[in-house]
């Protein structure tokens, strides 16, 4: 990559390992920070009332951002889960169109208003729709990459669950189909500790998930979820493993849940008040800024311009979400029942 050495040779050294310039740098830290703004603005519109429900994925971005950030866009597949709101900005889609799904306006790309908020879906994107039961998500993920091997396209099907979700049966019969027939899929599990108010330590008997990989003969990686750097070096490893054909590759994220399961949980109920701080430490983004600030691949100043954008493009959606019309009552039961052609 001829940029990225002559921005080097200018610039700092980090992400040179990876083949990364400062403008991808900072690219993938604007997303983390564009989709730790949404979601708080997520929050405060549940909190005033006008939108019914939110699921966060802060403390998630690092990890979603950075490995997502190895698909090839358009052509790859992305199959998310309710906390993926950070991989589906990554992936392509906007500000805008995350919060129609959330006031279930007509235009919204998800579901046209249809389903619950969180339930990312794009065709445009690539982006499959998600469903509410947990773990089906590595299926459908998995049969996706199997059609890619079958007409030879190239593709990768990238997929993420939370760890409670890894012990659903979904889960194991995916990753033995992938292993057996070789597909080029990454699973990758989002584990934040919890299964809403249930302890990993009372989940699962095995600390790092990523163990099970070895059951279906595939690598298994534990990679620390609040190093970007880190992630996108497994992340994309795991993507190119899968597009030479040498199959699949189960990621284990060690991220945080800065806030509770949902909008209708109160995580104080459980989490003792020293265990919420401590998790402010584990907090991708503040970590990655210092390490850009470091590195001088930003300042106080860029920062800060950096931040008044991505505000500014909150607020915009936010508006222009809100006018949107609510969809047709006389079409509710579109998608769920035959229509007849008329
Ligand atoms: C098959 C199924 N069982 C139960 C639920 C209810 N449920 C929704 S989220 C959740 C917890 C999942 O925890 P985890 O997989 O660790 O993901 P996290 O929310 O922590 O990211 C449960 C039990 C569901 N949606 N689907
Ligand atoms: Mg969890």
């Amino acid at each position: 990559m001829a940029t990225t050495e002559r921005t080097k040779a200018a610039g700092s050294r980090l992400g040179v390992d990876l083949g990364l310039s400062d403008r991808e740098l900072l690219e993938i830290y604007r997303l983390i920070a564009l989709s730790r703004a949404l979601d708080e603005r997520m929050w405060t519109l549940n909190r005033a009332g006008k939108v019914p429900f939110v699921i966060s994925g802060q403390g998630h971005e690092g990890a979603q951002v950075a490995i997502t950030s190895g698909l090839r866009h358009g052509h790859d597949w992305l199959v998310p889960y309710y906390r993926s709101v950070a991989a589906v900005l990554t992936f392509g889609m906007t500000p805008r169109e995350i919060l129609l799904a959330l006031y279930a306006r007509a235009p919204d790309p998800s579901s046209g208003g249809r389903q619950m908020p969180g339930h990312y879906g794009g065709s445009a994107y690539n982006i499959l729709s998600t469903s509410s039961p947990v773990a089906t998500q590595v299926l459908h993920a998995v049969g996706i990459a199997f059609a890619a091997k079958l007409r030879r396209t190239d593709q990768v099907a990238l997929t993420s669950l939370g760890e409670g979700s890894s012990n659903q049966g979904d889960f194991h019969e995916g990753l033995n189909f992938a292993g057996i027939h070789r597909l080029p899929v990454v699973i990758m599990i989002e584990n934040n500790g919890y299964a809403i108010s249930v302890p990993a330590s009372i989940e699962c008997a095995i600390e790092d998930l990523a163990e099970r990989a070895a059951g279906y003969a595939m690598p298994g990686v534990v990679v620390d979820g609040a190093d970007v750097l880190a992630c996108f070096r497994a992340g994309r490893a795991a993507i190119e493993r899968a597009r030479r054909g040498e199959g699949p590759t189960l990621i284990e994220a060690k991220v945080t849940r800065l806030t509770g399961h949902s909008s209708d949980d109160q995580q104080t109920k459980y989490r003792a008040p020293e265990e919420i701080a401590a998790q402010r430490a584990r907090d991708p983004l503040p970590r990655f800024r210092e390490e850009l600030l470091g590195a001088g691949v930003l300042d106080e100043e860029a920062d800060a311009r950096l931040g008044a954008e991505v505000r500014a493009a909150i607020d915009d959606a936010t508006d222009w979400a809100e006018a949107q019309p609510d969809p047709d009552p006389a079409t509710a039961r579109r998608h769920v029942y035959f229509e007849p052609e008329a």
